[in-house]
């Protein structure tokens, strides 16, 4: 029996942070980052059936060409990815009258429309890339048992090419769903490798008024690759997704709307049609998932 402290239930019988009950959410759900994207992704619903927020939690269920998704922001960063996952999987996998886990698991979908700085000067704004592979710089994942779904050589490769300095912990490499993979990907999407920050400015080498731990990181970052694979773009989640997602048992991808260029230090000038054409793009295909 899982204690009152550590999962714990609002009066409502809701989970803690997202407030959602387990017949609130779909099995096919998509992520933003930004609470005012989910209304971005709703309108095109043909009905919708439950909208509740919390803190940076806003989440609508409803119906688009006849199947059921939710829509949930999480707020940025790998932190609060701990929050969503594990509160996700808890409406679905464990009962919250017995305080067990269940017997029976569900697997969700999980699909992050997220906006992202491509690193690669062939990569431009306006782009999308989907994460074939993500490398998380953030640390959260290493709290849990990893080692089932960590890809070690990939690691070894960037800690060595990089000179990365492990005081700032250990990068950990997670790939995406296959299944989810086929069913995103078409000739208009790059299929990439994800960098996942734990922060937006030094975390991801910018520099304002603070000096940064390795001031060429990010250069050493464009110029990785691992059998000819290189970074393709930095944000601040997808490794925490695809790392929790495959040691629960979920399958999950990240659509990325590239709306900066860092190699040659564009942004664009039309970020939100873009972020919308990848909604339509989303939508387009999750329709196909059975
Ligand atoms: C930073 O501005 C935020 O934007 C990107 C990053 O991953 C980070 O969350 O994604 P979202 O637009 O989905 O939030």
């Amino acid at each position: 029996m899982i204690a009152a402290s550590e999962l714990i239930l609002n009066p409502d019988g809701s989970i803690y942070h997202l407030n959602l009950k387990p017949e609130n959410i779909a099995q096919d759900i998509i992520f933003v980052g930004d609470p005012d994207r989910v209304e971005k992704v709703t309108a095109y619903f043909d009905s919708i059936e439950f909208s509740i927020q919390k803190r940076e939690f806003k989440t609508q269920t409803g119906v688009y060409k006849g199947k059921r998704i939710s829509v949930i922001s999480t707020g940025i960063g790998p932190d609060n990815i701990d929050i969503v996952l594990n509160e996700l999987d808890a409406l679905v996998n464990i009962d919250f009258e017995t305080r067990k886990p269940k017997e029976i698991l569900t697997s969700l979908n999980i699909i992050r429309i997220g906006t992202s700085g491509s690193l690669q000067q062939n990569i431009p704004v306006d782009s999308f890339v989907m994460s074939q592979f993500a490398i998380g710089l953030d640390n959260m994942l290493r709290s849990y048992q990893i080692n089932s779904v960590s890809n070690t050589e990939i690691e070894t490769a960037f800690i060595q090419q990089t000179n990365w300095d492990l005081q700032k912990g250990k990068p950990y490499v997670i790939r995406s769903s296959e299944i989810l993979a086929k069913k995103f990907d078409s000739a208009e999407i790059y299929k990439g490798f994800t960098a996942t920050a734990g922060g937006f400015y030094g975390p991801q080498g910018r520099v304002l008024r603070l000096n940064i731990q390795d001031a060429a990181l990010n250069q050493k970052m464009d110029q990785f690759e691992y059998k000819g694979i290189p970074i393709t773009n930095l944000e601040m989640e997808t490794a925490a997704i695809y790392g929790l997602s495959a040691l629960l048992g979920h399958q999950a991808i990240s659509l990325n709307a590239i709306i900066a260029n860092r190699a040659n230090g564009t942004f664009s000038n039309k970020p939100y049609e873009t972020i919308d054409k990848l909604i339509c793009y989303t939508l387009d295909k999750i329709v196909r998932i059975e």
